[in-house]
């Protein structure tokens, strides 16, 4: 049995949350908020931030490592494709993934639900305003110029899907919505990803997470 440790409704704690039922591996989430960590908590993330995770003896942070050894535990089906070129690929997005967190989710999700509802802070909408305007959309942008199809890279589910549309999904649970006029190819790509199975699952066990930060759903229903 996996152990992995954060709040589901965590961008990067879905990674290997939906990779575990993409390859029906057994797991258990142990929530950690990582403002109010457990006394153990450093022994298990060295940087503090969530995913951790636990495999009998065995334990790891960061997602993508995470996500790594759950392909390495079982191959399939693959996250990670044969095909060199394709990983390579599949890397990049993963990697992008994390500045699109870093740069556009990490600000509006700290503004909109962290700061008012865990911090008792007020959120700074002239943050969210700089973010709308510059960052997203060029993020935005560059996303839609990489969709050709159902997924990001190849014919199946990728590491690069999970990690974009991770994203994707936490921008809509703040309730904004990926406009369709600007960006038709990111909303029809990220609609599908969520319609499958993986993500259908993890959306439905993270829902009491996500009701209870009055985060919206309308998308994911
Ligand atoms: N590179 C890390 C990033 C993890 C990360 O940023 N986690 C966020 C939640 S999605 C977190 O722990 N935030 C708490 C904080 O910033 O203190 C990974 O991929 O696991």
């Amino acid at each position: 049995m996996v152990t992995i440790y954060g709040v589901p409704i965590s961008v990067h704690v879905r990674k290997p949350i939906v990779t575990a039922i993409l390859k029906d591996i057994q797991y258990v989430v142990e929530p950690v908020i990582p403002f109010n960590p457990p006394p153990n908590w450093s022994s298990l993330s060295p940087t503090g931030l969530i995913p951790a995770m636990q495999d009998g003896g065995f334990t790891l942070a960061e997602s993508t490592a995470i996500c790594f050894h759950l392909e390495r535990k079982k191959a399939a089906p693959a996250i990670l494709p044969v095909d060199a070129w394709d990983c390579s690929r599949v890397l990049f997005f993963d990697g992008y993934a994390g500045h699109v967190f870093r740069s556009v989710i990490h600000g509006l999700f700290f503004q909109k639900i962290i700061n008012p509802n865990i911090l008792k802070g007020a959120t700074d909408q002239s943050v969210i305003d700089s973010i709308l305007a510059t960052t997203q959309p060029k993020a935005f942008s560059f996303l839609e110029s990489q969709i050709k199809g159902t997924f990001l890279v190849g014919d199946s589910l990728t590491l690069a899907d999970i990690g974009i549309v991770s994203n994707l999904i936490n921008f809509q649970y703040l309730g904004f919505a990926i406009d369709k006029a600007a960006y038709p190819k990111l909303a029809a790509y990220a609609a599908g990803i969520i319609a499958l199975p993986p993500f259908r699952r993890a959306l439905a066990d993270e829902k009491p997470f996500a009701e209870q930060m009055g985060l919206n759903r309308g998308f994911a229903t």
